[in-house]
């Protein structure tokens, strides 16, 4: 399909040109058990730029998509090598969500009801055969479009506007589901090393007031670089206004506290400027090392460490 005017032309070929550079990133896999078959779907996908990866079984499909992440879309034909496409589908759907990874069924028009059974194990969508190239492109992109949109959302969901940070919400999913996870087991045996910090930005109130509120945005924004920066292996987030919490997994009090003393004093060195505006600013952090299943209590008692940080003078750590 080629529109007539330039100008629909144009953006037809814009919006072409940016899927195809999208399409890079994005691992398709093929699971037919025919090698034949195979080969010419993942042709055709490569001509789009699409990563392409093969398997035969259901065993080698969901091999395949543990090892590579970057796989968003599964085309699942009727009958594998070692079962049937739609017990693949059903397999994929236990440990995939819909809004993870997209699944097409492949199967002949004549069988209807195979292609509601597809639909019914967990895949996406479905696509009649013989199908033609045109409808093959136009399945496989949309469904690449919805876990894209999916991702995108998710995105803007689990993180602060202003800075880029994981939000508060999203930190309480992965410090809990790390505590579940991994450290449950550890820590009801009293083994579990854990340290929980608040961080709240001295005075800033008075840097609004006094740069105005744009500088104020422009230092939350410099701050949080620098907390990516000292605290990338760690789950980190933008708590609220101007204050931040970290969780240290795996680190002890002494180590907490010598990390974060460093990352103060780097804060209180940086000379942030904007606009003809240059200034400093130091940040005061609570912080415990007593471990609990629940954040919640790890909280309250940064909260009272950092209250004290700022009692005692501000720009200091207590733990
Ligand atoms: P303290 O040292 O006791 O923490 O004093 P403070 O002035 O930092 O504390 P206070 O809680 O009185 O003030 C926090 C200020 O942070 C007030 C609020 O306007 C400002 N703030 C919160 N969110 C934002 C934001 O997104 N941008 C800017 N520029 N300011 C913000
Ligand atoms: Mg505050
Ligand atoms: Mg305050
Ligand atoms: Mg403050």
């Amino acid at each position: 399909y080629i529109p007539k005017q330039n100008a629909q032309m144009f953006e037809y070929l814009s919006r072409l040109l940016i899927r195809l550079e999208k399409n890079k990133q994005i691992g398709v896999l093929l699971v037919d058990k025919s090698r034949v078959n195979r080969n010419k779907k993942s042709a055709l996908l490569s001509r789009h730029n699409f990563i392409t990866f093969e398997a035969a079984s259901s065993e080698q499909a969901l091999h395949t998509l543990q090892r590579h992440p970057l796989i968003k879309l599964m085309l699942v034909e009727e009958e594998l090598a070692d079962e049937l496409g739609i017990e693949l589908v059903s397999e994929a759907r236990k440990l995939y969500d819909k809004d993870q990874l997209s699944i097409i069924g492949l199967s002949p028009s004549n069988s209807s009801s195979l292609l509601a059974r597809f639909i019914k194990s967990g895949a996406n969508d479905f696509l009649r055969k013989p199908y033609c190239h045109e409808e093959f492109f136009c399945r496989v992109v949309q469904n690449v479009e919805h876990i894209e949109q999916i991702d995108a959302i998710r995105r803007a969901a689990n993180s602060d506007y202003l800075t880029g940070l994981p939000n508060r919400r999203h930190f309480f999913n992965q410090v809990n589901s790390t505590l579940i996870r991994g450290q449950a087991s550890t820590l009801i045996r009293g083994q579990a090393s854990m340290s929980l910090a608040l961080i709240d930005l001295d005075n800033f109130k008075s840097i609004n007031d006094t740069y105005g509120h744009d500088f104020g945005d422009v230092v939350l924004k410099e701050v949080s670089r620098m907390i990516v920066r000292h605290f990338s292996r760690f789950h980190f987030s933008r708590f609220g206004g101007e204050e931040f919490c970290i969780f240290l997994a795996n680190v002890g009090q002494k180590e907490a506290i010598d990390l974060l003393n460093t990352f103060r004093e780097d804060v209180s060195n940086k000379i942030i400027k904007s606009k003809g505006i240059t200034h400093s600013c130091t940040l005061s952090i609570g912080v415990t090392s007593r471990p609990s299943k629940k954040i919640e209590s790890m909280l309250t008692i940064a909260d009272e460490h950092l209250y004290k940080a700022k009692a005692n003078g501000r720009n200091q750590v207590v733990g």
